[in-house]
């Protein structure tokens, strides 16, 4: 599918999500699946794009709070209904804790990574926002996950993140960590970049690249 009909099926879905109109947009969904069978396309192309746009709308007061909230709950509720199609039989038997770093309320980004590992075969444990970091090491512990994935969108929560990154790296030296989110376009100094066994990712196709390496392994 060309980036002609994605833009516009972006923009068909937008206007969808500042209606309410989830019906709609749940019907857009399969439509551009119907055309390109790839769920990472419609992620990036279709969902990514039109969420900026309402962050773009909201930052402008062009929509409200609410208008916000119901675009992105009903996005939310569509990657919910798609999950029959996320699931592979082919299992790898590998596993991944995804979470938000500490005080990051937004989580459908990392929703998307856990539904990419998901896809090609892994066991995905998403967490989601509001864990804290005490919790999550115990979560690890019980799991003993693969790789431990954080997002990050806000660069007010780094200083968050290099902490859960040194108190999960104290607990597990070995465990692969995985960090990604827009916070990072804006963080100049990062010294996470020095850490061991850490791995940081922008978007999906990067992701996809990244998890068929492991499946190699
Ligand atoms: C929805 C939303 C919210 C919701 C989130 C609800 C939820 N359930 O997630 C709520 C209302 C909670 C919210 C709150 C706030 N928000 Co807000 N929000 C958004 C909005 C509109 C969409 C977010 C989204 O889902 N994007 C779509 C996803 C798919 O994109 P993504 O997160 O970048 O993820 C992709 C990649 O980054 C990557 N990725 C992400 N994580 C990871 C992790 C790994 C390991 C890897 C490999 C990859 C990866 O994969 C994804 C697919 O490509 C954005 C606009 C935008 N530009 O995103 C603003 C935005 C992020 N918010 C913003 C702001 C300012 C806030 C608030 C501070 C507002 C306030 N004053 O209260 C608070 C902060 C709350 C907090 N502590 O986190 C700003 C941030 C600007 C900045 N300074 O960094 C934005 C950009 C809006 C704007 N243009 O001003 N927000």
């Amino acid at each position: 599918m060309g980036k002609i009909e994605s833009d516009s099926i972006a923009n068909d879905f937008l206007q969808g999500l500042l209606k309410g109109d989830r019906a709609k947009c749940s019907a857009l969904a399969h439509e551009y699946l119907a055309q390109n069978p790839s769920i990472k396309d419609l992620y990036e192309k279709v969902f990514r794009v039109a969420l900026y746009d309402v962050g773009k709308l909201w930052e402008n007061n062009k929509i409200t709070v609410a208008t916000e909230h119901m675009a992105t709950a009903i996005t939310e509720g569509i990657l919910n209904e798609l999950f029959e199609q996320i699931i592979s039989t082919d299992r790898t038997n590998k596993k991944v804790v995804l979470a938000c770093v500490e005080g990051e309320k937004h989580q459908v980004g990392i929703k998307m990574v856990a539904d990419m590992f998901e896809m090609k075969g892994w066991e995905s444990f998403f967490l989601g926002s509001g864990i804290p970091t005490g919790e999550l090491i115990r979560f690890i512990r019980q799991t003993e996950p693969h790789v431990v994935a954080i997002s990050l969108s806000i660069y007010f929560n780094y200083a968050n993140l290099v902490k859960m990154v040194e108190a999960i790296r104290a607990e597990f030296p070995e465990i692969l960590l995985l960090v990604g989110g827009q916070a990072f376009t804006r963080i100049t100094n990062n010294e996470l970049e020095k850490t061991p066994k850490l791995v940081m990712l922008s978007d999906l196709n990067m992701l996809e690249q990244f998890i068929d390496t492991l499946n190699r392994k």
